[in-house]
């Protein structure tokens, strides 16, 4: 019988543009609401993950990014306990395999916790190559769930939908894929990277305070996600860019308008992400139409969803307001990015 097993596995990072936040359950990352995102194609920012089981391994271990992290991470045993739990019942692995520790080697090749999905990389990652190595078959989007509710978007290619689910055991909040990256290929996402700097307030614990706090977040919940889902995967379905950009747009601006009406209040966009805003607005107006959208995670960085034919206009305005600066922590890679 072999005695070490090894897979290797890339993730890319995907970019909410129905945003996600709030929680129902805690523990097995149900959210409040559904959410979509466009996942950008594997060979840009990703995550990049090795993982092995083998007899001779002493105890479980895990390093990122180099450095060795303690295995005492309650997400990160809920997932590993989630596929072996799964690869028990699915019975392609020996008994004595499953009972093997395990080495995870995982590395960005982007900025951590800087408002870049690095979580959702980080954990599709991890359980797509743990999902491989014990050899899963079926949907695994649930498990990475268990691990950063964001990351079970970013398991799928293409625009991506988390289903909320209604059920108190999470079986039915999922990711689905809506098109796969084909089905509108002129799709580009530009990221301006504000600030490379560590949030002040992680996604976990703000949303937490969202939750107690926000009276907005309930009526975006009830009032407002809903239509917006059906209304953006239509626009997606039609390749209708205008009416993408503008339910884009407002659903960053309705997400921020959250973290500031959580108390004592969440603020993530800096003066630059304004002004990215502003900027963007402004380049829509003298275009005469709607060419480009942003939007802003918990972080002040910018993502632009455009058509590739507007990316040579979209990145001279850009560069042209804000040129680069060595010395300073604004500067920006505008780097498009195909889904
Ligand atoms: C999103 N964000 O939909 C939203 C937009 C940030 C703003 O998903 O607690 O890191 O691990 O489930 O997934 C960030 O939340 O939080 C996030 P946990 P996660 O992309």
């Amino acid at each position: 019988m072999e005695t070490l097993r090894m897979v290797t596995v890339v993730a890319p990072v995907n970019i909410a543009v129905i945003k996600y936040w709030g929680k129902r359950d805690e523990n097995l990352i149900l959210p409040l609401n559904g959410s979509i995102s466009g996942t950008l194609s594997t060979n840009q920012m990703c995550a990049k993950t090795t993982v092995s089981f083998s007899r001779n391994f002493t105890r479980n271990r895990i390093w990122l990014n180099g450095v060795e992290e303690t295995f005492e991470n309650r997400r990160l045993i809920n997932c590993l306990n989630e596929v072996r739990r799964r690869a028990k019942e699915q019975g392609k692995i020996s008994p004595e395999e499953l009972e093997y520790n395990v080495h995870i080697c995982s590395v960005n090749n982007f900025p951590t916790a800087a408002g870049l999905a690095s979580s959702a990389a980080g954990y599709a990652c991890l359980v797509a190559s743990l999902s491989k190595l014990y050899q899963l078959d079926g949907d695994i989007s649930s498990i990475a769930r268990q691990g950063s509710g964001s990351a079970c978007r970013s398991i799928y290619g293409g625009f991506v939908e988390w289903i909320a689910g209604d059920k108190n055991d999470g079986t039915d909040s999922c990711a689905v894929q809506v098109v796969d990256s084909n089905h509108w290929n002129e799709m580009r996402v530009l990221i301006l990277v504000v600030s490379e700097n560590k949030k002040k307030t992680g996604s976990t614990a703000g949303m937490q305070t969202s939750v107690a706090t926000s009276e907005l977040l309930k009526t975006r919940v009830s009032q407002v996600v809903p239509k917006r889902l059906a209304d953006i995967k239509q626009a997606i379905y039609n390749k209708d860019f205008k009416t993408f950009a503008d339910i884009t747009m407002q659903d960053s601006n309705q997400f921020h308008a959250v973290c500031l009406d959580t108390y004592p209040p969440l603020v993530y966009m800096s003066e630059v992400s304004h002004a990215i805003s502003d900027l963007i607005h402004q380049i829509n107006e003298e275009a005469g139409k709607t060419i480009v959208a942003y939007t802003f995670d918990a972080g002040p960085n910018a993502c632009l969803y455009l058509l590739e034919e507007h990316v040579p206009l979209v990145l001279a305005a850009v560069n042209h307001v804000f040129p680069t600066t060595q010395n300073a922590d604004t500067y920006f890679t505008g780097i498009p990015v195909t889904l």
